[in-house]
C-alpha cells in the first residue's frame, strides 16, 4: 500500500476524490517522487502525450493525481491551465540543487498563483525542497526565501526537504497534506 493510500484510509475518503496536481519544472523530481507515493497497482493514463507535453493522472482509491512539468512548453500553457479547477491540493516540487533554474520556478509559482482558477481559493500547497542529498543543495530554508514563499498569505503552505531517491521527507510532507485535508472537511 502506498503512503496515500493509507492517508486516504485514515481520512475515510473511500468515496471521495480529492484531486491533487503535481506541479514543478521539468527534471525537479515529480515522477520520483509520485512514484514513491503511488501504490503499484495505481492505474496511470498518459493523456495527450501526442503534441508535445506530458501530463500523467492516476488514481489511488481516492486520491486523484495530476503531474505535469511547468517548463518549456508555454504554448500548451492553457492546455494545462484547463487542470487547475478541479485541484483541490497543490505539491509544488523545486529541485535544490538548481540554482540557476530557481528563479524559473520562483516565476512559475508566481504565475499559477495569480491564475484566476487558484488565486482566490485557499488550497493548501506542499513544496518539496527535492535533491536535498545532492552536494551544494540549498536547505529547505533557503528554497524558502529564494521562492519568495512568505509572501503566500492566503493559502496554507508547507516546505519539506526532500530525497526523492530514497523517499526522505516524504512522510512529513503527506501527514501535513492529510491534515489540510482533513480542515478542508470535504
Ligand atoms: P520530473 O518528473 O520532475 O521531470 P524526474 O523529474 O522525477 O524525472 O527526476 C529527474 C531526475 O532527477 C532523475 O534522474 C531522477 O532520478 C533524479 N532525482 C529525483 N529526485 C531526486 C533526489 O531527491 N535526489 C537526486 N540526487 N536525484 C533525484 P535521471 O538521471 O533519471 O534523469
Amino acid at each position: 500500500m502506498g503512503l496515500l493510500d493509507r492517508l486516504a484510509g485514515l481520512l475515510g475518503l473511500k468515496k471521495k476524490e480529492v484531486h491533487v496536481l503535481c506541479l514543478g519544472l521539468d527534471n525537479s523530481g515529480k515522477t520520483t517522487i509520485i512514484n514513491k507515493l503511488k501504490p503499484s497497482n495505481a492505474q496511470t493514463q498518459d493523456i495527450v502525450p501526442t503534441i508535445g507535453f506530458n501530463i500523467e493522472k492516476f488514481k489511488t482509491s481516492s486520491l486523484s493525481f495530476t503531474v505535469f512539468d511547468m517548463s518549456g512548453q508555454g504554448r500548451y500553457r492553457n492546455l494545462w491551465e484547463h487542470y487547475y479547477k478541479e485541484g483541490m491540493a497543490i505539491i509544488f516540487v523545486v529541485d535544490s540543487s538548481d540554482k540557476l533554474r530557481m528563479v524559473v520556478a520562483k516565476e512559475e509559482l508566481e504565475t499559477l498563483l495569480n491564475h484566476p482558477d487558484i488565486k482566490h481559493r485557499r488550497i493548501p500547497i506542499l513544496f518539496f525542497a527535492n535533491k536535498m542529498d545532492v552536494r551544494d543543495a540549498l536547505s529547505a530554508v533557503k528554497v524558502s526565501q529564494m521562492m519568495l514563499l512568505e509572501t503566500i498569505k492566503d493559502k496554507p503552505w508547507h516546505i519539506c526537504a526532500s530525497d526523492g531517491l530514497k523517499g526522505e521527507g516524504l512522510q512529513e510532507g503527506v501527514d501535513w497534506l492529510q491534515d489540510q485535508i482533513q480542515a478542508m472537511k470535504i
